[in-house]
């Protein structure tokens, strides 16, 4: 079905306009619980028309956000003290605390502990967030942003309340609220004695960033945040680019040194190994991996983080270019077929299966 974008803006003006009244009508009610139940099948939905219509309610408009703080006040309720045991890393002079938030989601709180500085990559609870910075007594100096999805974005104007200077780093192609900084690739940011460099990796949203503490500034291996571009064994949905534009965010995070620290956006390891096994059912890597993973989720331990070397070992979308792979899926590069062009339709492919696999 191809809608001219009007009829679609008009759909979702009409869409919106419903859904106001419904949601002051019945604040609270059992049918409100019944409507938020009808809200969070239809944004889990993968087929195009009905999707695109919950994708832009909940990135452009007022519902979004309360969908969003809904699901904060749910998870809080559900998971009072966070969704998974986390672990600090300290590297030489530098910590990261993994905060876990919503249901499955990690910000993460680095911090320069010769300064006390520190900084935040997608603060999706403010709550949590400020509650981890006085445990450690920081001070927030800046906010890393992804991207503009409330469960990573969600927490940046809360926090700024809170801390009149801190900066907002983001991509200015994404809506991010509070945005101080606007970034572009290879930017980089300093926060105390620690550096960062950030990196444009649109596909998932179109102003999708990462960013790479740097190692040399620390003296240890660089750790990257990667959002929701790529997690362990997994990578995000393309909401906003096609799969050539993913790739090559995809080969950014390939091309970092092998002993790069990975610390994604969610906790999604158990079922993106278990797709991975599906794909690639005699690849080694993934099933040692996956075994390790099963015993850290038994413990109900954070399974961050893993390296690049890892990644590129087991994770089917940094593995487009694998014959293995190719094979496994039953795709051949055709002739004259450009070798970009034949890794975009592998990792399109993998995504299709990953998507039916389970609506992620
Ligand atoms: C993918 O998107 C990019 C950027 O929007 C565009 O330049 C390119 O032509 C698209 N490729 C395909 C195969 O659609
Ligand atoms: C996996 O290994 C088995 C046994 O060695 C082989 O029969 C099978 O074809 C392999 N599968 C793939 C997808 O490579
Ligand atoms: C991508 C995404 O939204 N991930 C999860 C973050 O947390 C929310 C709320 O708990 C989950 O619903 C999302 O699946």
């Amino acid at each position: 079905m191809a809608l001219p974008d009007w009829s679609m803006f008009l759909v979702c003006f009409a869409a919106c306009s419903g859904v106001f009244c419904l949601c002051f009508r019945y604040r609270g009610t059992r049918r409100s619980r019944w409507f938020w139940g009808v809200v969070s099948r239809v944004m889990s939905r993968t087929e195009k028309p009905l999707f695109r219509i919950a994708y832009t309610l909940y990135t452009r408009t007022k519902l979004g956000y309360m969908f969003y703080k809904r699901q904060v006040r749910k998870a809080r309720e559900r998971f009072p003290s966070g969704h998974s045991t986390v672990q600090p890393t300290t590297i030489n002079n530098v910590k990261i605390v993994p905060i876990p938030v919503l249901t499955d989601n990690y910000s993460y709180l680095i911090i320069d502990t010769t300064s006390n500085a520190a900084a935040v990559v997608d603060p999706a609870d403010p709550e949590m967030v400020q509650a981890c910075l006085e445990q450690e007594g920081v001070t927030l100096e800046a906010i890393l942003c992804t991207h503009k999805h409330w469960d990573h974005s969600g927490g940046n104007k809360g926090l700024k309340r809170l801390h009149s200077s801190c900066r907002v780093y983001g991509n200015a192609m994404d809506n991010i609220p509070g945005l101080t900084n606007p970034l572009s690739d290879k930017d980089s940011i300093e926060i105390g004695r620690l550096r960062f460099q950030a990196f444009f990796t649109p596909g998932h949203t179109v102003g999708h960033m990462v960013y790479l503490l740097d190692g040399k500034s620390i003296d240890g291996p660089s750790s990257l945040f990667s959002g929701d571009l790529v997690f362990l064994s997994g990578c995000g949905r393309m909401f906003e680019g096609n799969a050539t534009t993913m790739l090559a965010s995809l080969d950014a995070v390939a091309a970092l040194a092998d002993e790069t620290l990975l610390w994604p956006g969610h906790e999604y390891a158990e079922d993106n190994l278990m797709f991975a096994a599906e794909v690639e059912p005699n690849n080694t890597a993934q099933k040692n991996k996956f075994q390790q993973v099963l015993q850290q989720r038994e413990g109900n331990m954070c399974t961050c983080p893993s390296t690049i070397r890892e990644e590129k070992e087991y994770n089917p979308f940094l593995r487009s270019h694998s014959t293995e792979l190719h094979q496994a899926l039953g795709l051949q590069q055709e002739i004259e077929e450009d070798w970009i062009k034949f890794r975009a339709r592998v990792l399109e492919e993998v995504r299709r299966r990953k998507d039916a696999f389970k609506g992620r």
